[in-house]
């Protein structure tokens, strides 16, 4: 087994960020060898901080796919094109953040900018726009490979925005809260190629879990074998095809505890309390 799973609003509660609820498995899991690989939006400064927070020591992929941090010596060989930072061997296939700021500023020349900018935005305004200590949120703001935009236009304008970008080479993936702009890359992406890493160092047969509530999620979980939508307090959760070579779980309760209730399912699948929560 393998677990790759977003942060907010799956392993994180969507308002509080709490892991509360699945520090426990998170321990379970580790003493049994299942690497839990973290899969978020968030920069390299705040997945340090929450990896420190679960103990957790295994690769991480930042940005929606923008970057894959293994720890140095993880895997017996560092990975062909992978280049050495502090601690880590880090294959980036997104693109610098210089880039969309660029592209930002001449799509807000010609066609306005009815967002709020993660660079331009005061630390207090993304406080209270998610939620996040000021100190989260400086870490939230040291950014590398992409730019969230708070939306304050409307559905029609973000909808020409995204097919700018697209026109321009770059990706929009809608996560929580905030839409992503960054280069041609997803979380799904990322996650194979950090798969194939996995495979290269002990070929077997890996079953590939993945957890998410967002839109952003999707590439991700059109990956795995085994595919697990947590419900949000927010919206609807993302709907996912189930075929023939994956199947789909979607929780009944929110977040971590959701998070929690499907791991739980698939470890002991007789122990629930008869409610048949697949998709
Ligand atoms: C942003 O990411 C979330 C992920 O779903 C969002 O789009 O709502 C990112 O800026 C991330 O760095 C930050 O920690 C998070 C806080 O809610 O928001
Ligand atoms: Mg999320
Ligand atoms: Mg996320």
């Amino acid at each position: 087994w393998l677990i790759v799973s977003d942060l907010d609003g799956t392993l994180l509660d969507h308002f509080t960020y709490s892991h509360a609820p699945v520090d426990a498995l998170l321990r379970q899991l580790e003493a049994s060898s299942v690497p839990v690989i973290l899969n978020s939006s968030k920069t390299r400064d705040e997945m340090l901080e929450i990896r420190r927070e679960l103990d957790n020591r295994h690769p991480f992929i930042v940005e929606n796919g923008s970057a894959i941090f293994i720890p140095s010596g993880y895997f017996p060989d560092m990975p062909a094109g992978a280049r050495e930072q502090d601690d880590f061997w880090v294959l980036e296939p997104g693109l610098p953040r210089e880039r969309l700021l660029d592209h930002l500023q001449s799509d807000a020349e010609a066609h306005g900018a009815p967002y709020l900018g993660f660079s331009a935005a005061p630390v207090e305004e993304i406080v209270s726009a998610t939620g996040l200590s000021p100190e989260q949120a400086r870490a939230a703001k040291a950014r590398s490979y992409s730019e969230p935009l708070l939306w304050r236009g409307s559905e029609e304008e973000k909808r020409d925005f995204r097919a700018r970008a697209s026109d321009a080479g770059l990706a929009t993936l809608e996560g929580g809260r905030f839409l992503h702009l960054l280069g041609d890359t997803d979380k799904g992406r990322a996650t194979r190629q950090l798969l194939g890493c996995y495979r290269r160092a002990a070929p077997a047969s890996y079953t590939l879990v993945a957890a998410g509530d967002s839109p952003n999620d999707l590439d991700m979980l059109e990956v795995a074998d085994i595919a697990l939508i947590i419900r949000g307090p927010h919206r609807e959760p993302p709907q996912l095809e189930e075929t023939d070579s994956r199947r789909v779980l979607t929780s009944r309760l929110e977040g971590p505890e959701g998070w929690r209730e499907c791991i739980e399912q698939l470890i002991q699948p007789h122990s629930g309390n008869g409610d048949n929560n697949e998709a």
